[in-house]
Parts: C-alpha cells; structure tokens; sequence
C-alpha cells in the first residue's frame, strides 16, 4: 500500500524536523544566545543571570557595599566586612574619601562626640575641614 508509506515518509520527516528544531533552539538558549531567542522566558531568564555576575562582580571587590573597595578597606585598615568600622554612623568611605576622619576612630577631633555628630552639626566639613565655631 503506497499510501502507508507515504504516511511512514511523512511521520518520520516530521519528527526529524520537530528533533533538529528543538535540538537548534536548546543549542541556542543553552549557549545564552539571548539576541536569537525570542521566548520571553529565555530572555528574562538571560537578564537574571547577567544581574546575578554583576552583583557577584561587585561583592566580589566590595564585600560590605560601602563604596571603598576591599584593597583601599585592607589599604586604610578598615574592614571589608563591615561598612562602618568604628561604629561612628558614617561609612568607611565617607570617612576616608569625602570628609578626610579616621574610619578607625569614632570621635576622630576628640571633641567628645562622633564624627556623624560633627557631620550632622557643620563642624566636621568635607576634605579634613573643621569649623570649631559650631562645636559645643
Ligand atoms: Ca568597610
Ligand atoms: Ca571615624
């Protein structure tokens, strides 16, 4: 019967052609070839994975996320797991970058008050400035 053969043909051209089609497309996706997906499953999946690396990236040289690095945090002798490592309530990288206190001292002046104190009421100003006058 010719006509079963022709069915048979068909049966197995198509599963051929279903196979090489999931074969190619699992190729792709498993690849993370995101620009030829268009599944939006893929592609958002694709896009976690990418903030994931990013995040890792920035843990991986920032651990505490204080914005000093952890060379400069072993640099200054700060620590990397911490943000604020004398508890004063300004991070590491206020301190050493932007306001120029020890990041090791909470009371850097010896003014009897932290330096977030002395931020918060002008007398600590930024790159190692001080204004006595308001100090009391
Ligand atoms: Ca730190
Ligand atoms: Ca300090």
């Amino acid at each position: 019967m010719p006509y079963k053969k022709i069915i048979a043909v068909g049966l197995v051209a198509s599963l051929a052609f279903a196979g090489i089609y999931f074969g190619v497309r699992y190729f792709l996706v498993k690849r993370n070839l995101t620009s030829l997906a268009t599944d939006p499953a893929v592609i958002l999946s694709a896009q976690r994975q990418t903030l994931r690396v990013t995040v890792q990236k920035m843990t991986l040289t920032d651990a505490d996320l204080d914005d000093l690095s952890d060379s400069d945090e072993k640099k200054y002798g700060t620590d990397l797991n911490k943000a604020d490592s004398d508890d004063d309530g300004l991070n590491d990288h206020d301190e050493v970058m932007i306001f120029k206190t020890d990041p090791l001292q909470a009371d850097t002046y010896a003014v009897g008050h932290s330096d977030s104190w002395g931020v918060a009421h002008g007398v600590i100003l930024k790159d190692g400035k001080i204004d006595k006058s308001k100090f009391k």
